[in-house]
């Protein structure tokens, strides 16, 4: 909605400008431009402020106005895991991890954090306004999640932003710490399979702009899926983190098709393919403590690469399977500065260091550091309301649907907008009996979507697995299950069961061949040619080329956008939101050491032709901004 509503905006588009332009033009040539993205943006705010913003319409306001202020970086910079990667490259620091005895920590805020929390909705504004002070006070982490998954779809479709620009910023005020994004293997940072040369053009990209490690999974487990991937990483010279996506109950021996033998060999897979470090995906957070014991014991014992743990707090118990991972030997885990944990999102980052204290797995974290910055995202999630979740309290009941973290959140707000959230615990069971349906699969994007898709649609329909899986019965299923059955996401270990698959498929035969395989590479520079045509003629660079190849439609509402309300991401949060009150005041800085001062001075009454007159001073200058009432 918030796309067609702007894009029904009359307003003169050009397309003259994409951030890079903007960032390696001479400043004076641009003179008339930048005057002409202050007035883009003074055009957002008058628009956001006389209309609203579609996304926090009826929905619960920030309890204050305020940005919060980050941490003051205490010192230079010292040496972090970054340097030694620069200095040494991928293999040292694998061999680092493994030769150190400390718990290595991963802050995911930025990304996994937020994205399971606040819908993925935390601009780039509010995490680079953090990244100096992480530099400084936090150097002993191993590295800072801060791209990939979810975040690159929404910062082109609902924030309004560059993903590759967020990156080059973080990666630019962190020198010291190693980034990392999570990387859908085949799926790229998409739902779906990519053509390898687009695979491999996005991680060339993604390396270049600044991705130090990459972790790399497959939502089936199927490494052959991943090879591409990890190929690319590897020769871009940064980490490879293979990854075993945890389902199941590994010691449950009704739940036998993912036992120790099973992720010991695909552990052995991925180092076989390359992986610098092995991660240990349990996304849902279903890895209990006496099982985390096992498996990473064994994983330690028999695969010997180090080992990256990740989990989520949905159930509540996640610390203790923490403890019993650094117990077991686990060389790094992921955990969410202390406002951005528990709930679906990651276990807290500072209890973990105050745990480890004086134990011979100390993490080496300033706690004063870390509760400093857990203090400033705790404002910044405050000024994001409008997308918490509502969810009040652990939940064991992870352990019977086994719904990803960052999906939970999603699918409660798809079954409401169904008029499903009465049945939201029929939803969950539901989620459980189309797993076993499907054959008992992984879930995680792209997979936990379509199990998803299929869940909300019985439910809705009143459908039983029976009823599903009769041959009589007529079904109609979802898109994303006919494509799945195809064969179009890979193979899941065993296979798809052949009666769901062939009555899925109707008598349509499925392809077990790897999706990349029949794929027809796409033509980069035609490709360049034509997006650049049908954006009117203007450069596209390899990021947005990249970009574009993963979202075609959605890159070019954004750039469209971009072309009406110039560069938002640099408004403040509430702004960018809220719009503003009169006789606000705020700074914004347009360019790096630019910053045009914007106070709103009135709204007028709409006129007959419908539009409203905005005051603004710009500088001191005044302004009048005309934008339609659509309210
Ligand atoms: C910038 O150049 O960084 C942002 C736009 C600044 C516009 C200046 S403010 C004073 C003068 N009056 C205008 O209408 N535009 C310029
Ligand atoms: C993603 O792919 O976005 C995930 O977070 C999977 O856990
Ligand atoms: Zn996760």
């Amino acid at each position: 909605a918030f796309v067609e509503n702007l894009l029904k905006h009359p307003t003169f588009l050009d397309y003259s400008y994409t951030t890079k332009f903007i960032d390696t033009t001479p400043e004076l040539f641009q003179f008339s431009r930048r005057r002409d993205r202050g007035t883009k943006v003074l055009t957002y705010i008058a628009d956001i402020t006389v209309n609203g913003h579609p996304e926090t319409k009826d929905r619960p306001l920030p309890a204050h106005v305020r940005a919060p202020k980050a941490p003051v970086p205490m010192q230079e910079p010292s040496m972090g895991t970054r340097n030694l990667l620069e200095q040494q490259g991928a293999q040292a620091v694998a061999d680092w991890m493994k030769a150190q005895e400390q718990l290595l920590l991963t802050d995911t805020t930025m990304r996994d954090g937020h994205q399971s929390l606040l819908a993925t909705r935390m601009r780039s504004i509010d995490m680079i306004h953090a990244a100096p002070a992480y530099a400084a006070n936090l150097p002993q982490l191993f590295s800072v999640e801060c791209w990939g998954g979810a975040t690159f779809d929404v910062a082109y479709r609902f924030l309004q932003e560059c993903p590759w620009q967020r990156l080059r910023d973080l990666r630019a005020r962190m020198p010291n710490v190693m980034t990392q994004m999570l990387l859908r293997g085949s799926n790229g940072v998409g739902y779906t399979n990519y053509p390898d040369n687009v695979v491999q053009f996005f991680v060339k990209q993604a390396a270049e702009s600044g991705v130090d490690v990459f972790r790399v999974f497959d939502s089936l487990n199927w490494v052959e899926n991943m090879r591409v991937a990890m190929d690319a990483v590897v020769d871009s010279g940064k980490v490879c983190e293979g990854t075993i996506c945890y389902t199941g109950d590994l010691l449950n021996p009704d739940r036998a098709k993912y036992d120790l033998k099973y992720y010991v060999q695909m552990g052995q897979d991925l180092k076989d393919a390359g992986a610098h470090i092995l991660g240990l995906k349990d996304m849902a957070g279903l890895l209990k403590p006496a099982a985390a014991k096992a498996l990473i014991g064994a994983l330690k014992q028999e695969v010997g690469l180090p080992i990256h743990f990740h989990t989520h707090d949905t159930s509540g118990a996640s610390a203790a399977t923490v403890m019993a991972a650094a117990d077991a030997g686990v060389d790094a885990v992921d955990a969410a500065m202390d406002a951005f944990s528990g709930g679906t999102s990651q276990p807290c980052l500072g209890s973990i260091v105050e745990a480890l204290r004086n134990t011979p797995r100390d993490t080496g974290l300033d706690m004063a550091a870390v509760r400093e910055m857990s203090d400033y995202w705790e404002g910044v999630r405050a000024q994001y309301a409008a997308f918490e979740s509502g969810l009040m309290a652990p939940a064991s009941e992870v352990y019977l649907h086994e719904m990803p973290g960052g999906q939970f959140t999603n699918l409660k707000a798809q079954a409401r907008s169904l008029g499903l959230e009465d049945r939201w615990h029929e939803v969950a069971q539901t989620y459980a009996d189309v797993n076993q349906m499907f054959g008992d699969i992984v879930k995680v994007t792209p997979s936990s979507k379509v199990v998803g898709d299929m869940a909300l649609m019985m439910v809705s329909q009143g459908l039983t697995r029976a009823q599903v899986e009769d041959p009589k019965a007529d079904v109609a299923f979802p898109d994303s299950v006919v494509d799945m059955m195809r064969g179009n996401l890979g193979q899941p270990p065993g296979g798809f069961p052949a009666g769901i698959q062939k009555k899925v498929l109707k008598g349509e035969t499925p392809s077990t061949e790897r999706p990349g395989k029949h794929l027809k590479p796409v033509d980069i520079e035609e490709t360049r040619a034509a997006v650049s045509k049908e954006l009117g003629g203007i450069t596209i660079d390899d990021e947005d080329l990249a970009g574009y190849l993963m979202y075609p439609k959605v890159f070019v509402d954004y750039m469209e956008r971009h072309g009406t309300y110039g560069p938002v991401r640099t408004l403040p949060t509430h702004t960018f939101f809220y719009g503003m009150a009169p006789a606000e005041e705020i700074s914004v800085e347009i360019d790096p050491g630019k910053t045009m001062e914007i106070r709103l001075q009135a709204v007028g009454d709409t006129g007959e032709d419908g539009e409203v007159k905005v005051f603004f001073e710009l500088n001191g200058q005044p302004r009048v901004i005309r934008v339609p009432n659509r309210m």
